[in-house]
């Protein structure tokens, strides 16, 4: 399981304290479906996903985008258990939504795009260390009931 020192969990923390959780949840899940296609099989209720634009203007894909960040914050305030604060959601994925693990690391890593692009310089190298392992931790947790 990763370890965070303290100078990661405080660059965690305080990025997300300036997230707009709507704003980078819609964009983070947005560009998933746009940039991996085939992501969007688990949203075909979501109705309109035929062109890029159709996708970053869903109204269901930016209000499933910012319930998976609002998880996510969750999570932020667990760093020390990712497993246990994801054990729920790891079953559920699973065995209801049957969604492939590897997306996980997918999304992580457009979420590590969307931060990037806007916070710009501020996203430093350590920064970015600290997200990188944020994510895959996150990954980790969430395929963790998977059999
Ligand atoms: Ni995910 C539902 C959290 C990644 C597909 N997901 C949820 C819910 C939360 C959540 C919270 C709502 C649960 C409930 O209703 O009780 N999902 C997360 C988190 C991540 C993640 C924290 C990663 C950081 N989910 C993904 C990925 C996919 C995904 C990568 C598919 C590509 N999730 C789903 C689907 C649902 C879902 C599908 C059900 C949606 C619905 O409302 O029908």
């Amino acid at each position: 399981m990763v370890h965070f020192t303290a100078e990661e969990k405080a660059a965690v923390t305080s990025t997300w304290k300036k997230v707009n959780v709507e704003e980078i949840g819609a964009e983070t899940l947005g560009r998933l479906l746009v940039v991996y296609p085939w992501t969007q099989r688990f949203f075909d209720s979501f109705g309109n996903l035929s062109s890029a634009a159709a996708i970053m203007g869903n109204p269901r894909v930016k209000a499933h985008g910012k319930k998976v960040l609002t998880s996510l914050g969750e999570a932020i305030k667990n760093m020390d258990d990712l497993k246990g604060n994801f054990a729920h959601l790891s079953e559920l994925h699973c065995e209801k939504l049957h969604v492939d693990p590897e997306n996980f690391k997918l999304l992580g890593n457009v979420l590590v795009i969307v931060l990037a692009k806007y916070f710009g310089k501020d996203f430093t190298p350590e920064v970015q260390v600290a997200w990188q392992k944020m994510v895959a931790g996150v990954a980790t947790a969430l395929a963790y009931k998977y059999h």
